[in-house]
């Protein structure tokens, strides 16, 4: 299993798991939408995240979230890179560009990003082709159907053997385009074309991803399954997301994404404390 990756110059030890902040810079965010209006507060909660253990920045512009429309790419890039230059200047993390665009990958990568997270497992046009050149460590996740209508009718043979088969096809044409298998992590991709039932059914099994032998990636936070589970709002969600951080952990994810870094990094202390007793 690999422990260290190399992202872009900066070292990411996955010998224990590792807390990703989440960093949203779509407008809904912030109420002005305003390109300098964006940075100010971007960059107070990634001093807030860093100070409190994350050791990656996720940046996204795109809303991936259920019913979410489009984004286009100026838009896109007009949210995401200024924000990456400015975080790279500022402090010394990793940061993890959140898009499925070819185009906005290269630039976030050539602004200082060194990670690439997609949520469409390479799948665009030319999207394996960028990640080739850009040489960072690449987080494949797994969606059925597309954010404006994933949620309309899930449906698998079985979550867990269905998704694994998914990504290993994913992992496999990541290395038949040149891209080295020590550079792929992999995501089941929690709420991204699943019903409550089988987001569950994938946690219980999220073990089961081992055999890919591949570090593993999962975002759970403040996401709707907690919302049906508990029937909380989404700002009620904090202490929904340590528990199924604390069961991801356990069972061997490497990265947590999550927007409560504190509380995400007690879920992952408290489960590798249990993990490791007595080895
Ligand atoms: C995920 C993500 C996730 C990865 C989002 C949200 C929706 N990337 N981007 N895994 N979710 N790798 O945060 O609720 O689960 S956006």
């Amino acid at each position: 299993m690999i422990r260290q990756l190399d992202c872009a110059g900066k070292s990411l030890d996955l010998s224990t798991p590792q807390v990703m902040g989440i960093l949203n810079v779509t407008p809904d965010s912030f109420s002005d939408g305003g390109q300098f209006n964006l940075d100010k507060p971007s960059i107070s909660q990634v001093e807030k995240m860093l100070q409190q253990g994350a050791t990656l920045i996720d940046v996204g512009g795109e809303s991936t979230r259920p019913g979410a429309a489009d984004v286009s790419l100026n838009e896109e890039l007009d949210r995401v890179i200024s924000v990456i230059e400015k975080i790279a200047s500022e402090f010394d993390t990793i940061i993890s560009i959140d898009t499925s665009k070819p185009e906005v990958m290269t630039a976030a990568v050539k602004a200082g990003a060194g990670f690439i997270n997609d949520v469409n497992a390479l799948q665009a046009d030319g999207a394996l082709d960028v990640a080739v050149k850009a040489n960072v460590p690449i987080c494949l996740m797994h969606m059925q159907g597309e954010p404006r209508t994933m949620q309309t009718a899930p449906s698998y043979d079985d979550v867990t053997k269905d998704i694994i088969i998914f990504l290993s096809e994913r992992m496999q044409a990541c290395v038949d385009a040149g891209i080295d298998s020590k550079k792929l992590l992999i995501d089941p991709g929690f709420g991204f074309g699943k019903t409550l039932e089988q987001n569950c059914q994938l946690m219980r099994e999220l073990n089961a991803f081992k055999e890919l032998d591949c570090p593993v990636l999962v975002g759970v936070s403040r996401k709707s399954m907690i919302g049906q589970i508990l029937d909380a709002e989404v700002d009620e969600r904090v202490f929904g997301s340590v528990a199924l951080e604390t069961l991801a952990v356990w069972q061997g994810a490497n990265i947590i994404r999550a927007h409560d870094v504190a509380a995400a990094m007690d879920a992952v202390k408290i489960a590798t404390a249990v993990k490791m007793a007595g080895l």
